[in-house]
């Protein structure tokens, strides 16, 4: 393995003392930070007993409140910010529309922090200034374009904010500006590739690299997309909740992705006694992040499953690695790289007056994820007018769409022909094997 080079070799290659004391630093300016300016924060604290004296350094980590996105419903929209309007400069957010969605704050500061670790994926991924970088993450709300947008600006790269859709005109690009990393999700990845292919402009690409994350993918699809598009494909990881992208990346050796500990403190704990465990073991990731102004969350709990590693890495870097996420502990699904909550489908239904009689299916084929959705109407509803019904599913749909952000496959099923459930009723069927 070769190893490539590095966007800020001090903090990717600090031995882990130096790390440690940088942590202990940020982490006890920052606890003081969000207590002293974060009433909602400092009320959960002090529910506990906890004040800013008690940490002293990450060792104290433990002693704080986990934070969830309960918390960041309760206190939406402006309730967790951490500097005056007037010093913020960005929000990002996830997608849907109920109280599931999350609003994150940025000053400048914290964008030129936050593009700095997306600058550190791309180097990783062997990105100079002399790379014509395409992004086909969502820009807008999503954090995928913003970040990867930031951080290519950065490196010095040539940037082609291409957003996401019309597939034939991102494939031009790709040819005519010679485009040498692609950012997208690795479904859409598989997708181009497909489409390049049957476009026959497969020799007229000059891509090297891919950085695809958001959602879960394969090491069997890793491998089809690099060998249908002749590059190396890296994973990168993150959430809205902690900035976007970049909260740790994949190096050449592909064993894992880097967390970029001078600004995120990982922890790993069992989800259901909230203990924290050691390295090695699998459970819940845990972050706190420990330069931010506005969104100075500590102790948040991501939900992702996952395993940490202190092993040493090939290429170099000393930050501490994760794993792919292996699941969650939650039930949210994270269908074509958008996070779908069942009690927003469940929601959408309700409000159109159907029974909670519902299931949803999704599936990955040709690596692309299906997501259907199969409604029971009541007696009432039931006829056996064709019209009526696709009318019905075309109004469900846009429900569901404007709900969700995107759209499902609607299929409306006589009445009693969901199977019902002796326990818990069986909601989500996921048939992807990832
Ligand atoms: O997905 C941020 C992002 C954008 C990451 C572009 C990478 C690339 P959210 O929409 O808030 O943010 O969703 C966050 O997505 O908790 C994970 O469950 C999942 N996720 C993110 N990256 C990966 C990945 C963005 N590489 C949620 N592998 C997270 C598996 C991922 N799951």
């Amino acid at each position: 393995m070769v190893a490539l080079g590095y966007y800020q070799e001090d903090m990717e290659r600090a031995s882990y003392e130096t790390m440690r004391k940088l942590q202990d630093e940020r982490l006890v300016k920052t606890v003081r930070h969000a207590y002293d300016n974060i009433p909602y924060y400092q009320e959960k604290c002090k529910r506990i007993g906890v004040t800013p004296d008690d940490v002293r350094s990450t060792d104290d980590l433990h002693k704080l409140p986990f934070l969830s996105k309960d918390d960041l419903r309760d206190a939406y929209p402006y309730g967790f910010l951490a500097r005056p309007l007037s010093e913020c400069v960005r929000i990002q957010s996830t997608s849907g529309t109920t109280g599931k969605r999350v609003v994150a704050f940025y000053t400048q500061h914290d964008i030129d922090l936050w593009d700095e670790c997306c600058a550190r994926a791309i180097v990783a991924a062997d990105g100079t200034n002399e790379d014509v970088v395409h992004v086909c993450y969502g820009y807008g709300l999503f954090t995928g374009g913003p970040g990867l947008n930031g951080g290519s600006h950065k490196v010095g790269s040539l940037t082609l904010p291409m957003s996401s859709g019309n597939t034939e005109r991102q494939i031009q690009f790709m040819v005519d500006l010679g485009a040498t990393i692609l950012c997208c999700t690795p479904s859409y990845a598989a997708f181009l590739a497909e489409n390049v292919h049957s476009m026959g402009v497969r020799d007229k690409i000059k891509l090297k690299a891919g950085i695809f994350g958001a959602e879960a993918w394969s090491e069997e699809m890793r491998r089809d997309i690099e060998r249908n598009l002749g590059i190396r494909a890296y994973d990168i990881y993150g959430l809205t909740e902690i900035s976007g992208p970049g909260v740790s990346f994949e190096c050449a050796e592909q064993t894992g992705m880097h967390i970029n500990e001078d600004h995120f403190i990982p922890e790993i704990i069992d989800p259901d006694t909230g203990k924290t465990l050691p390295y090695g073991e699998k459970g819940e990731l845990v972050f706190s992040c420990i330069t931010k102004e506005a969104f100075p969350l500590l102790r948040y709990r991501t939900r992702d499953i996952c395993v940490l590693s202190r092993e040493a890495c090939s290429c170099g870097r000393t930050l501490v690695k994760m794993s792919k996420p292996m699941g969650r502990s939650d039930d949210m699904l994270i269908i074509r790289g958008v996070n779908v909550f069942p009690s927003q489908i469940e929601t959408v239904l309700m409000n159109a007056g159907y029974p909670a009689n519902y299931q949803i299916i999704v599936d990955r084929i040709n690596y692309t994820d299906t997501f259907e959705v199969q409604v029971e109407m009541t007696p009432e509803m039931f006829s056996d007018e064709v019209k009526e019904l696709a009318e019905r599913e075309e109004d469900l749909l846009t429900a569901l769409r404007s709900m969700l952000g995107i759209s499902p496959k609607v299929t409306l099923v006589n009445p009693r022909m969901i199977a019902r459930s002796e326990g818990k009723a069986v909601r989500v069927i996921d048939k992807r094997k990832i």
